[in-house]
């Protein structure tokens, strides 16, 4: 790649710039010698254009961070310090390749996390050079993470207000289906009947706030009633999380009335809201040390085909701001996402330090020690007969939620929410669910229903995977992101 460099002098910045043939704007921001700071933010991108991959990284790093399409008479040296730089290109062909860029933490007002965006998820979009694009991992330092709080309770705090602390056992959760429709008291009657079977956590769903037909607060009312009954009547603590999403003032008045009325958790479409209204909704619900549950409604739009930013760098900002329950995919169910993949998202809200995975377009990360965990939400498309697949996927630390698969049980919502429950059961005691299905009639009814999932051929799936690292390093060398995708995502 040096070989190809042109470097002449430009009078502005000769000291620190020497410009070459594939600069962009005039300055070059191609610099593989550099070793990124501690300090420094670290992107990895996928890019495909019209231009050599060289010339598209200089554009991206130039629009992300200080530069334009032209050489400036205001650029200066303290300026210049504020660059992104290219500090590696791996080509996969002239036009295409996956690109590491480092930008100084000086360029950032740290906890004000739209400016961040509109650095590094802003510009470079529109770039018109570029076919394909898609931000495949961030990396936050200590000193960035260190401005924010993370969880206040996360998946210990969670665990300790259900009692499932010493159990260990994954917690099940469902979604009232239909998604909306029912008025309060009809709700209120399924998610009734979901606690008694033994459901733990009953949340709304993305699209059910404040429409006529189910007022927000007639429902909280009707919940707070019922939920009152089903602590008395079983001895257990069981959560409940309206969606509060709405527009910033809407949702503190939301945030108002469940705190008035002695209620300890809110659901919220974090993706939907966008990240500076859920700083702010996530600081308040903190203030008032309630619980917050995060659904990822719409993050699809971002990172399915060649263009967009990956989930998971979505999953790194709310947990930094955060949430204490996030959801991650299934793996088994019916939202896209390969096992493998979303362990990898699960890992990135679960663990404190995390093994980047070039397949998989990953970076090595580490959470500072105060961020706690948040509890993993595997959703979409699931039944009891899924669960011993979820487990595989998972392990025990994960909340298991199923909507069609409480409601739509034969039997009913209670037995689907008591069919969950014994599939919870038997993960935690380790018998396979289709022995445990031979003593518990609604786990049979499911299985019966639906199938069941054999979890060795999950695992066999991730192991796979992982014992195939070489090859799946090479095949993504060679095609760029149709490898990623194929591995995360099937396609
Ligand atoms: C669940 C459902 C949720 C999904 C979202 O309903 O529709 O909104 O969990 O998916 P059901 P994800 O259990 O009937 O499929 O959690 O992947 O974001």
């Amino acid at each position: 790649m040096h070989e190809r460099k042109e470097h002449i002098n430009i009078n502005l910045v000769a000291d620190l710039c020497l410009v070459h043939f594939m600069a962009y704007g005039g300055y070059s921001y191609l610099d593989e010698k550099y070793s990124p700071a501690r300090n420094d933010i670290i992107m990895l991108i996928w890019a495909r254009g019209r231009e050599r991959i060289e010339k598209i990284a200089e554009a991206i790093a130039a629009e992300s961070s200080i530069g334009t399409w032209t050489k400036l008479k205001t650029l200066n040296k303290e300026v210049w310090k504020l660059r992104a730089r290219v500090f590696r290109i791996d080509k996969i062909a002239e036009n295409a390749g996956f690109i590491y860029i480092a930008y100084p933490l000086e360029h950032f007002e740290i906890e004000n996390v739209l400016q961040l965006s509109a650095s590094v998820f802003g510009n470079l979009f529109g770039l018109k050079e570029l076919y394909e694009m898609r931000i495949l991992d961030i990396t936050f330092p200590r000193r960035f993470q260190s401005k924010f709080e993370g969880p206040l309770h996360g998946m210990e705090g969670l665990r300790k207000y259900v009692g499932t602390l010493k159990s260990r056992r994954p917690h099940v959760g469902t979604i009232v289906k239909p998604k909306v429709g029912l008025n309060p008291k009809q709700f209120a009657k399924v998610a009734y009947e979901s606690y008694m079977g033994g459901i733990d956590f009953v949340k709304d769903d993305e699209n059910l706030v404040d429409q006529k037909f189910c007022r927000f607060k007639q429902r909280v009312n009707e919940m707070l009633k019922i939920i009152d009954r089903v602590e008395k009547r079983t001895g257990r603590k069981v959560l409940y999380s309206p969606n509060i999403t709405a527009r910033l003032c809407d949702m503190m008045d939301r945030i108002d009335y469940l705190h008035d009325h002695g209620w300890v958790m809110a659901m919220i479409d974090v993706y939907i809201i966008g990240f500076g209204a859920l700083q702010d909704v996530i600081d308040e619900l903190k203030r008032r040390k309630m619980f917050i549950h995060a659904h990822r409604a719409g993050y699809g739009a971002l990172e399915r085909g060649n263009y967009g930013i990956s989930f998971g760098i979505f999953e790194k900002f709310y947990r930094l701001f955060g949430v204490d329950e996030l959801h991650v995919g299934t793996g088994v169910g019916k939202m896209e996402g390969s096992p493998v993949h979303v362990r990898f998202l699960r890992d990135i809200i679960y663990e404190q330090k995390i093994k980047g995975m070039y397949y998989m377009g990953k970076l090595d990360y580490e959470w500072n020690k105060k961020i706690k965990t948040v509890f993993p939400v595997a959703s979409g498309g699931l039944n009891a007969g899924l669960c011993d697949g979820v487990a595989a996927v998972h392990g025990r630390d994960v909340i298991m939620q199923a909507g069609g698969g409480v409601h739509g049980h034969p039997g009913g919502t209670r037995a689907g929410a008591k069919s969950m429950l014994q599939a919870a059961e038997a993960i935690s005691k380790g018998i396979p669910l289709p022995k445990y299905a031979k003593t518990h009639k609604e786990l049979k009814a499911a299985l019966k229903r639906w199938g069941y999932l054999d979890p060795s051929k999950v695992r066999s799936q991730m192991k796979f995977t992982h014992r195939n690292k070489e090859s799946l390093n090479r095949l993504v060398e060679k095609t760029g992101i149709k490898g990623i995708n194929i591995i995360n995502f099937g396609f």
